[in-house]
């Protein structure tokens, strides 16, 4: 019986076009992102907050916030805002990391980064822009739905961003610099917090949207966890098998700065193995949701096989 049960889960997965799907999802928060900032007066401030924001990338968080809302029984247009408010936030972190005073990068989603582009100044302001209005987007554009989820929402991309989440991250990381006895649940700290935090953010706001219970909320707080471990722990390895064009940002930074990565601590092989390990035991929080998660299984298995 669990051998057909398997077969018969292979079967749908199978028949399940990942690659088709992502391509539909990034074009809808394309275009709901390209409608979310109009150019007004002064001009020179949304234009920065759009180049970096247009710029493209996987659109991963977004299509998370949407497909986990749908399996929990909520519709796209139910997230769709807050969808667009986690890829501003992400958007913000980015322009922000690679400023000179955190890491120093010239290119982000195979474009100059904002720095490069509007100056320093601007681009700080252009980060400010996007953190602020994600959450009056959120706030002003989630209609129809009880107002205690909306503020459930708001809260929890507060806790992701703050200390508690990225910022939190991101001091940890910085702090580690040039260290090289950076400790394994250092490491995980920083990761939990830099990459995890956003993406829990951005598949629970959608369970809490869909109105979950929170015993279903906890299910996919952990879903994300892992997946927001494997995610960098591949992230790590591509800085190492990955080209520049590939990437669309600089390859081989973390070797140059000598920095401790997963790759570091355990090698190639033992990485891979274990971001497989954390998919399998994201899928596994995923059983009670039955055929309506194939999209939220086969984006976590996408998470290792990606290759930028
Ligand atoms: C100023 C409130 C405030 C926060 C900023 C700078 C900072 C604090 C945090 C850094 C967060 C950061 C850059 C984490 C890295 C996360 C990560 C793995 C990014 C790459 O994500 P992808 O691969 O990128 O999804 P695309 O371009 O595809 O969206």
């Amino acid at each position: 019986m669990v051998a057909a049960d398997n077969l018969q889960k292979t079967s749908e997965e199978a028949k399940f076009d990942l690659l088709a799907y992502l391509k539909e999802r990034q074009k809808l928060c394309e275009i709901a992102l390209e409608r979310a900032i109009a150019i007004r007066y002064p001009e020179k401030i949304y234009e920065a907050m759009r180049y970096s924001l247009l710029a493209g990338g996987k659109r991963l968080r977004p299509i998370l916030c949407l497909a986990t809302c749908e399996m929990t029984g909520g519709t796209i247009a139910m997230a769709l805002p807050t969808a667009c408010a986690v890829e501003m936030i992400h958007t913000m972190s980015l322009i922000h990391d690679d400023l000179p005073a955190m890491d120093n990068d010239d290119y982000r989603r195979g474009k100059l980064t904002n720095h490069k582009v509007y100056g320093e100044d601007i681009a700080i302001l252009a980060g400010d822009g996007l953190l602020a209005y994600a959450f009056e987007y959120v706030a002003e554009n989630t209609k129809s739905l009880p107002g205690e989820r909306v503020l459930q929402v708001i809260a929890l991309l507060g806790r992701a961003t703050g200390a508690a989440g990225l910022v939190g991250g991101q001091v940890l990381d910085l702090e580690s610099e040039g260290k090289k006895d950076i400790s394994l649940e250092t490491l995980n700290f920083i990761h939990n917090h830099k990459t995890a935090a956003l993406l829990e953010a951005s598949v629970v706001s959608g369970g809490i949207l869909a109105g979950c219970t929170s015993e279903d909320l906890q299910r996919l707080s952990r879903y994300s966890q892992n997946i927001g471990l494997a995610f960098q722990i591949v992230d790590d390895i591509l800085d190492i098998t990955a080209t520049q064009e590939q990437l669309g940002k600089t390859a081989g930074k973390d070797q140059k700065a000598q920095k401790v990565t997963y790759p570091s601590l355990w090698g190639l092989e033992e990485s891979r193995h274990r971001a497989q390990q954390l998919i399998e035991a994201a899928g596994a929080e995923l059983e009670p949701f039955g055929e309506s998660a194939l999209p939220l299984r086969a984006i976590a298995q996408f998470i290792t096989s990606r290759n930028h």
